[in-house]
């Protein structure tokens, strides 16, 4: 009687014209169901993109017949993407319009005993976004670039769905959450809630979790946590269920790097109802604070101040009906790979499932939160504000209560949008207001939902009631550089900053070989080829990274080269900018790489390859974003070095110091002992410019806390003024148990050494420096093992030649 039907299956997909007529599994998408059922071409292949944007231009009908004994139900729909009209045997008994939003509607009335049709009409988001903006009092303007199916910013709905600087454009409809009928009179369960006091070793947890139809008869609702077990009391007002437990000496949750991610079981257990959370006990304070400098920003965990290493992550796919906990868990695994803590939930996507939290506090990632707004401007009206509250609320209090919630930030870059549009620069007061409105509106949902958690207005901002240029102004609060990028400045301009907090920094480069080969022939292996430049969305991002090269090196000589090279100079440029923020700590005190992964494979900022293989930024942000490192800082006459350590303890360690010619000389510059000083960045030694000549490159090489040794090097001049010898690597592979190992040798010094593989999987390592003479061995661990790798070996020498 008490058990839930499940809605999600087969269900039968036709257009509003009948042309279509297909199986849809739901939770699941349209565009996906259509490709399945080979209706449509590979919507991620050459330029198939164009010839399927129509999909979101029609109306579409789910239907399905559910056999039903008795009817006295309440159906409940999460992730509903997103216009949609539900009817249950003909009568209408939902309308959805925020694809953001969980729908629990009594539908009694239109059920019957036996068969009972349910019907989902999915409206064309395009037609219902268009109408919206025809009835704002004024237009309010989105981005170009950010949204070619117009409008998108009408809709709540992730807005990268619209298409964005990195994504296609195909706007999908679909259902990705829970569907399904409960009994009306069940228990029901609301979001828990867990503040957390940290004092004198302990924690004080009070736990409050809203119950509806709840019985008040015995045995009383029990909790139990870290052996205790309590009754929580109920208050009928509220209905809620409540209790409160001290933990003594309780094992604290970190960030990856800092120490465990120690999570309790939380069993509630009412009447037959069980209730299961881990709780990780974590007290984060986002400290920023006017200082000599302007304003800083900054993370505090369990009272220490931890440097922010990460990314920012986009939804894990375009499709969301392609998105699985698997993959998911795969990307983030190889986010704490790299030495990274944190990930900002950029505000253009979603907010995501549950699973996903779960697996940030597992993993030991904090989570810097926008809510989801980017890029466009926003109405105002009543009704829009009034869908907004809901939304917010509904996410805050759903998500809050994970330890890796770091920060909830109101949007992205609406600060600065108000100065890209005509109608906005035109009349600032007007969307100013508006967007004051928006904002306030968001800031009061969630003090009200999570009263204790963090807030910062928006990002990037300069802090609370400060509109400034938060793009150039290093002073304050948190920044998104992009001088490098989208103004085409060096990479040696990331020096000129030193940002407080940097949320979004990035560069392009092109996916991985192995990827383009999955949606391009071998004809269209050219860098303006049409299919490569519909899969790079940003204006000139291919002219960017071309021109790029010219700077510094001489030009790849084919188009595999080309692809390595443009993932060089992508992590070269991040380099840049990473180890000078590091090397400024505390003044920065994070770095967030603009962007993580990709939602589909496509020339972009992101470290990881759509699929979750690892560029070679990815390798480069593992070495320049491990707990002790050792920066090259220029300075006009003397190159520091800068000894990092994020360890909450000193590290002992030794460094090597050392000029490296084209011909293989090696000539010490300096050797000796030193002690990274825990959390900071100390200034170790100084070489002077005039102690590399002209042929020469610095390598510093140093021990790290395992004792292992570490090497990194610096090039004085760009890498095309110097003569690279040929390296003549060699390289042997071996199967092992896991996968495989390579062991390869060069007779001179070979530069950003990278190995490839045909298939997907992980290497140990890649872009290195290789001296001649010396053998490195690194491994591969293929995702499956159906068919043997094939492996190439490429340098900068010989990419260039
Ligand atoms: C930032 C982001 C994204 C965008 C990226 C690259 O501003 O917030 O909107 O994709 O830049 O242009």
């Amino acid at each position: 009687m008490n058990t839930p039907i499940q809605l999600n299956g087969l269900w039968q997909l036709k257009d509003e014209t009948g042309t279509y007529d297909l199986p849809f599994e739901l939770p699941g998408d349209g565009v996906s169901a259509l490709y399945k059922n080979n209706k449509i071409e590979d919507p991620y292949f050459g330029q198939n993109e164009y010839d399927i944007r129509w999909i979101c231009e029609h109306d579409w009908i789910a239907k399905r017949v559910v056999n039903l004994t008795s009817t006295d139900f309440d159906l409940i729909l999460s992730e509903v993407d997103t216009i949609t009209e539900i009817c249950v045997n003909g009568q209408l008994v939902l309308s959805t319009k925020n694809a953001f939003r969980t729908y629990r509607q009594n539908i009694s009335e239109a059920l019957k005993i036996g068969d009972n049709e349910f019907e989902i009409r999915f409206k064309s988001v395009v037609k219902y976004a268009n109408d919206q903006q025809a009835k704002q009092p004024y237009f309010v303007p989105h981005m170009a670039e950010m949204c070619p199916i117009e409008n998108g910013n009408m809709v709540r709905k992730p807005q990268c769905d619209f298409g964005w600087d990195w994504n296609i454009a195909l706007a999908p409809f679909g259902i990705y959450g829970d569907m399904h009928l409960v009994p009306t009179a069940a228990l029901q369960l609301g979001d828990l809630s867990v503040e957390q006091i940290h004092e004198n070793e302990q924690v004080q947890l009070k736990i409050s979790l809203p119950v509806k139809n709840f019985q008040d008869t015995r045995p009383a609702p029990t909790l139990t946590i870290a052996g205790k077990n309590i009754e929580a009391t109920y208050d009928p007002t509220h209905q809620t269920l409540m209790a409160e437990v001290i933990i003594d000496s309780p094992d604290l949750w970190w960030p990856s790097g800092q120490g465990e991610q120690t999570l309790y079981d939380l069993d509630i257990l009412i009447g037959d109802h069980k209730l299961h959370r881990k709780i990780g006990l974590c007290d984060i304070k986002l400290i920023s604070e006017p200082d000599d400098i302007g304003r800083s920003f900054g993370f505090e965990v369990n009272g220490r101040p931890v440097f922010a290493k990460g990314a920012n992550w986009i939804p894990a796919d375009a499709l969301a009906g392609r998105i699985d906990s698997d993959n998911v868990r795969d990307l983030l695994q190889s986010t704490v790979d790299a030495n990274m803590n944190m990930i900002r939930i950029w505000g253009g996507g979603r907010y995501e499932p549950d699973w996903f939290y779960d697996l940030c506090d597992e993993l030991g990632l904090m989570v810097w939160h926008d809510l989801m707004f980017s890029c466009n401007l926003y109405s105002a009206t009543d009704e829009f504000l009034f869908q907004i509250e809901g939304e917010v609320a509904e996410a805050v209090s759903r998500i809050d209560y994970h330890a890796c919630i770091a920060v909830w930030c109101g949007d992205n870059e609406l600060i600065g949008a108000l100065g890209w549009f005509d109608e906005s620069k035109k009349d600032r007061d007007t969307y100013l207001v508006a967007y004051d409105r928006l904002n306030r509106v968001i800031e009061a949902q969630v003090k009200r939902m999570a009263p204790n958690a963090n807030w910062w207005p928006s990002s990037p901002s300069p802090g609370p009631m400060s509109f400034g240029d938060a793009w150039h102004d290093d002073s304050s609060g948190d920044m998104h550089f992009w001088s490098v990028w989208h103004e085409g400045k060096d990479f040696d301009h990331y020096r000129d900053v030193s940002p407080r907090f940097c949320s979004e920094f990035g560069f392009q480069s092109y996916p991985s070989m192995n990827i383009i080969r999955t949606f391009a022939n071998e004809e269209d292996f050219n860098i303006a080829a049409p299919v490569m430049e519909s899969h790079q969305k940003n204006t000139g991002g291919n002219a960017r990274i071309a021109e790029t090269m010219f700077r510094y090196f001489r030009f790849p000589n084919n188009f595999e080269n080309f692809v390595y090279l443009s993932q060089v100079q992508q992590g070269l440029a991040i380099k840049t900018a990473v180890t000078h923020w590091r090397s400024v700590r505390p003044t920065c005190m994070g770095a967030l790489v603009w962007q993580l992964n990709d939602t589909w494979p496509v020339c972009s900022w992101s470290s990881l390859d759509y699929g979750g293989g690892w560029k070679l930024l990815h390798h480069m942000e593992k070495h320049f974003f491990a707990p002790i490192f050792i920066s090259a800082v220029p300075k006009e006459n003397h190159i520091e070095l800068a000894l990092i350590n994020d360890n909450p303890d000193t590290v002992p360690t030794e460094i090597n110091v050392f000029a490296l010619s084209m011909s293989g000389i090696t000539r010490e510059l300096t050797t000796f002992k030193s002690t990274a000083e825990a959390l900071s960045s100390n200034s170790v030694c100084e070489i002077a410019r005039s102690d590399i000549q002209d042929d020469e490159v610095l390598v510093y090489e140093w021990t790290d806390k395992n004792r292992e040794r570490v090497r990194d090097h610096w090039a004085p001049r760009p890498y095309k003024n110097y003569k690279l010898p040929n390296p003549n690597i060699t390289f042997i592979s071996q199967k092992t148990d896991k996968g495989y190992d390579i062991s390869m040798t060069a007779d001179a010094p070979a530069f950003f050494v990278a190995m490839e593989a045909d298939i997907a999987g992980r290497f140990s390592d890649n872009a290195f420096l290789l001296l001649g003479g010396e053998t490195k061995t690194i491994s591969f661990n293929p995702v499956s093992d159906d068919k043997g790798p094939e492996f190439t070996l490429r340098d900068l020498r010989n990419a260039t030649l």
